[in-house]
C-alpha cells in the first residue's frame, strides 16, 4: 500500500540489539535459534522495521476527521487541531476517539504513541486518561476510557485516576494492560485491577517534554515501554509472553472525562512492522494454531500472583498483631508461673 521507511527513532535496547545481530550463516542462525530458548527468544532475532503510513497517524493529520482519503476516522468530542488530535478538551463528561479504518494483518508490530496529557486540575482532581486499542471493534462509545466494554483484543490504558481508594502502593497515573475476549468486563472502580496483565506507574501528567508510550508485539510476546522522563530512553513497563492477538484488527486511540477531566492528545501514532526470523517449526506451529479469540497463557498464575500480593499485607499485618499478642501472652504466662514458683519456693525454704 503505501511506500515503506526506515524508522528514525528506535528505543536503545532494539539498536544495541540489532548491531550485534549478524547471521553469518544458516548454521549459525538455527545455532542462535536453537539455543535463543525461552528467555531470550525474542530479544535475540534480528529485526527490521519499517514504518507503516496507512497505519500511522502523523502531522499534519491530513484529511482525518473528513470523509474521503484519510484511513483514520474521529469520533465524539475528538477533533484535530496543527499540534495535535485532541480526544477531550480539559471539559467535564467528554469522549473522543480516532479509529484506524483498516484491519491491521501484520504478525509482528510496534506502535508508538506520542501523547500528551494536561489540565488545570491538580494531583487526583483529574480523570479519567486514555487508551490505545487493538481489537476486532472500532468506533463504539463505551466507559472503558470511551471504548465500548467486553472489547475483544488488547487495551493499554493510561488511567490517570485513582477510583479504587485501598491501594496505597500504587501511584497514579497507572498504565495497564488487558486483553479482552468479548466477555470479559473492565473493573472501572477497582481501575482494572482484576483483569490486569500487569502495568507501571507513570507521572504523565503537565510536563513539558514530550511523553511516549511504546506497544510491541512480536512472537506473542507483549512488552510495553515509556519514555516520559525528557532524556529519551525507554523504561519496561511490562514485558508478557504467551498473548494471543488475533490479526486483522484495528489500532484505536480513545479518552473519557467525567466530573474530573485533562486534555487528551494524541501527537502521533506510529506503527512500525517488524521483520522477524523464524524457524521453520516456529513457523509451522503459527500456521497451525490460526488464533481466533485473544487470550493470555497462564493468565491463571499472573492473577494468583497478584492476589497473593493483596493477601500478602493483610497476611502481614495479622501475623504481627497475633505475634504481638502472642508475646504478651505468653510474658503473662511466665509472671504468673514464676510467681506461683517462687512463692512455692518460699514456702519450702521457711
Ligand atoms: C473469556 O475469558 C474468560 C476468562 O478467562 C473465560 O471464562 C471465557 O470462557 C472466555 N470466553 C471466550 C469466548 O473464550
Ligand atoms: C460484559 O460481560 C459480562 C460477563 O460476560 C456481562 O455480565 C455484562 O453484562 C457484559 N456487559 C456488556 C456491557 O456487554
Ligand atoms: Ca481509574
Amino acid at each position: 500500500m503505501a511506500a515503506a521507511s526506515r524508522r528514525s527513532r528506535l528505543p536503545s535496547r532494539v539498536t544495541s540489539r540489532r548491531k550485534r545481530m549478524p547471521f553469518k550463516s544458516p548454521f549459525t542462525l538455527v545455532l542462535v535459534v536453537l539455543t535463543a530458548s525461552r528467555c531470550f527468544a525474542d530479544d535475540d532475532h534480528e529485526m527490521e522495521e519499517f514504518l507503516k503510513r496507512e497505519f500511522s497517524l502523523t502531522k499534519p493529520y491530513q484529511g482525518v476527521g473528513s470523509f474521503g482519503s484519510s484511513h483514520w476516522e474521529l469520533m465524539g468530542d475528538a477533533m484535530v487541531t496543527t499540534e495535535q488530535v485532541r480526544l477531550t478538551a480539559d471539559m467535564q463528561s467528554r469522549q473522543g476517539a480516532v479509529w484506524s479504518r483498516i484491519p491491521c494483518h501484520l504478525k509482528d508490530w510496534e506502535m508508538q504513541v506520542h501523547f500528551k496529557v494536561h489540565g488545570q486540575g491538580k494531583k487526583n482532581l483529574n480523570g479519567d486518561g486514555l487508551a490505545i486499542w487493538y481489537t476486532k471493534e472500532r468506533m463504539q462509545k463505551g466507559p472503558v476510557f470511551g471504548n465500548m466494554d467486553n472489547f475483544t483484543g488488547l487495551g493499554v490504558f493510561v488511567d490517570t485516576y485513582p477510583n479504587e481508594e485501598k491501594h496505597l502502593e500504587r501511584i497514579f497515573p497507572f498504565i495497564l494492560a488487558m486483553v479482552g475476549n468479548g466477555s470479559i468486563s473492565y473493573d472501572h472502580e477497582r481501575d482494572g485491577r482484576p483483569t490486569e496483565l500487569g502495568g507501571c506507574n507513570a507521572m504523565v501528567r503537565n510536563l513539558k517534554h514530550d511523553t511516549f508510550l511504546f506497544i510491541r508485539y512480536i512472537r506473542r510476546r507483549l512488552t510495553v515501554m515509556i519514555d516520559i522522563d525528557g532524556q529519551h530512553e525507554w523504561r519496561d513497563c511490562l514485558d508478557i509472553p504467551g498473548v494471543r492477538l488475533p490479526r486483522g484488527y484495528y489500532f484505536g486511540a480513545t479518552a473519557i472525562t467525567g466530573d474530573l477531566s485533562d486534555n487528551h492528545d494524541i501527537v502521533s501514532l506510529k506503527l512500525y512492522q517488524l521483520t522477524v526470523l523464524r524457524s521453520k517449526k516456529e513457523e509451522e506451529e503459527e500456521e497451525e494454531e490460526e488464533i481466533t479469540i485473544p487470550s493470555v497463557d497462564n493468565m491463571e498464575l499472573l492473577r494468583s500472583g497478584d492476589g497473593e500480593e493483596g493477601m500478602s499485607s493483610i497476611a502481614l499485618f495479622f501475623t504481627v498483631l497475633f505475634s504481638m499478642l502472642g508475646c504478651i501472652f505468653l510474658l503473662i504466662i511466665g509472671l504468673v508461673v514464676y510467681s506461683h514458683w517462687s512463692e512455692s519456693r518460699r514456702k519450702r525454704f521457711y
